[in-house]
């Protein structure tokens, strides 16, 4: 039946593959994408999509494959939902852009006012909006600055902000984001995470946090720190999940010492972790907050919000870009966020975590290869270990991951180590298709 907002029809939800993977159309396109994109941009899965939509990514091969990548966190209303679709058809055809500091438009001010209704805390906010992830953090660390008068940001081990000079600098992994492509700026300062796995045994987030402090303040000292940039649940560093008590106490120690608590929301905002943003789940207050991914069903569009005076600390002119906020991601994202609310995602993510988790718990009864099996919401991943060690396997993490790959399931690795396994199926997946997908990750740990 045709979809009554796009007039199309919509994608079927069911895995089914007509060639092997990748199939021979999408292996001419790798061929003439290995000709001309530069070697650097890397690849997960040499498929090339013709149409995606609910929990399914179909193929120029006609394949149909099992989403639980969600473009890393982004389509998590779905591919071409169809209420995102029907907006920016809308607005593409009214006006792409004019430029919100030439001349402004409704949208723009209609996400900032979404924005402040769904991010924790009922204290005065304001936002400003961007284009990609990377931008946001660094216009938060830009604001930091500026309202605190301060330089040092202190970021943590596993972390993950970017790609950008001064997101680089944020980002702890060197391979592959960092290597060659030095200096860094400077300022920023690391310490440990709370990494409860690979932590010893017992340690609190409390005892964790404190571990942190005593770096910060022997090394940096607490009158230096504009801000304390954090994921609330790490993602590309593997997924990690603090001890409870740690962001709490991190949010306190920046209260208490004039540092402003940033909580890079990026990948666990906008329902993924089965709440709008995931420092919710420990009720914690950010002083601002960086969203992007999610917030507009897979337009670019990011954001930095915060509390009123802090955003406002910084002169006129100060903070934009030619594009931030453009009009049709401003309208992909005010129908994204009523799509969450309407359709209640976040309870959709809770949901997925309550199938999923015991699951992957009872694989890992099966295998003694997964050390560890973590996450909130859906967000959930799975850390592969030697057996009776918790010594990283990437390799192992490969294979099940091309395994997946092979079947027509779509996974994605991660972590420091690059042995996790993530799954970040998008919200509204129909449930036999991420059934169908855990029982295919199932056989790839029976079969390696
Ligand atoms: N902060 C928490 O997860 C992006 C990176 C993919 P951009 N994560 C996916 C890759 O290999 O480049 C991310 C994130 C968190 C910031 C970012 C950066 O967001 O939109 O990719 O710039």
């Amino acid at each position: 039946m045709t979809d009554v907002l796009t007039g199309r029809e919509p994608v079927t939800q069911e895995r089914r593959l007509v060639t092997e993977v990748p199939g021979p159309r999408s292996r001419e396109l790798l061929e003439r994408r290995t000709a001309t994109v530069a070697a650097g941009v890397g690849l997960t899965l040499p498929v090339f999509v013709e149409r995606a939509g609910g929990g399914v990514i179909v193929d120029v091969d006609g394949n149909s494959l099992i989403d639980m990548g969600s473009g890393i966190a982004v389509v998590n209303v779905g591919n071409a939902a169809p209420r995102v679709v029907a907006a920016v058809q809308e607005q593409v055809a009214a006006f792409t852009h004019t430029c919100f500091m030439v001349t402004p438009y409704e949208g723009y001010v209609a996400v900032c006012e979404e924005l402040a209704r769904v991010t924790p805390g009922d204290h005065a906010k304001k936002s400003a909006l961007f284009n990609s992830g990377a931008e946001a953090v660094e216009n938060a660390v830009k604001i930091a600055r500026h309202a605190t008068g301060r330089q040092a940001i202190v970021v943590f081990d596993h972390a993950y902000h970017g790609r950008t000079n001064l997101t680089m600098a944020l980002t702890a992994k060197n391979m592959p984001y960092k290597q060659g492509f030095g200096p860094f700026a400077g300022e920023v300062y690391r310490v440990p995470m709370s990494y409860p796995f690979r932590d010893e045994a017992g340690i609190t987030g409390a005892q964790a946090a404190r571990r942190a402090f005593d770096l910060i303040e022997s090394q940096v000292g607490a009158a230096n720190v504009a801000a304390v940039l954090i994921e609330p649940v790490q993602g590309e560093g593997g997924f990690v999940v603090p001890a409870e008590g740690f962001l709490p106490a991190i949010a306190e120690w920046c209260t208490g010492n004039g540092a402003l608590f940033i909580a890079d929301e990026i990948q666990t905002g906008f329902c993924r972790t089965g709440d709008w943003f995931a420092c919710e789940a420990e009720g914690v207050v950010p002083d601002l907050i960086t969203t992007a991914k999610g917030i507009a069903g897979g337009l670019p569009l990011s954001a930095v919000t915060g509390r009123a005076e802090v955003m406002d600390a910084v002169h006129g002119g100060g903070l934009g870009g030619t594009y931030g906020g453009n009009p049709v991601a401003c309208a992909a994202a005010l129908a994204t966020i009523q799509t969450m609310r309407d359709e209640d995602l976040a309870g959709a993510a809770r949901a997925i975590e309550a199938t999923m988790v015991p699951r992957l718990r009872a694989l890992q009864q099966r295998t003694d290869v997964i050390g560890d099996v973590r996450g909130r919401g859906a967000m959930l991943a799975v850390e592969l270990v030697r057996p009776g060690t918790t010594e990283p396997d990437a390799d192992l993490a490969g294979r099940i991951a091309r395994a997946c790959h092979a079947q027509g399931v779509v996974v994605l690795t991660a972590g420091t180590f690059g042995n996790v396994l993530c799954l970040l199926p998008p919200l509204v997946i129909p449930d036999h298709l991420f059934d169908e997908g855990l029982g295919i990750l199932a056989d790839a740990f029976a079969t390696l």
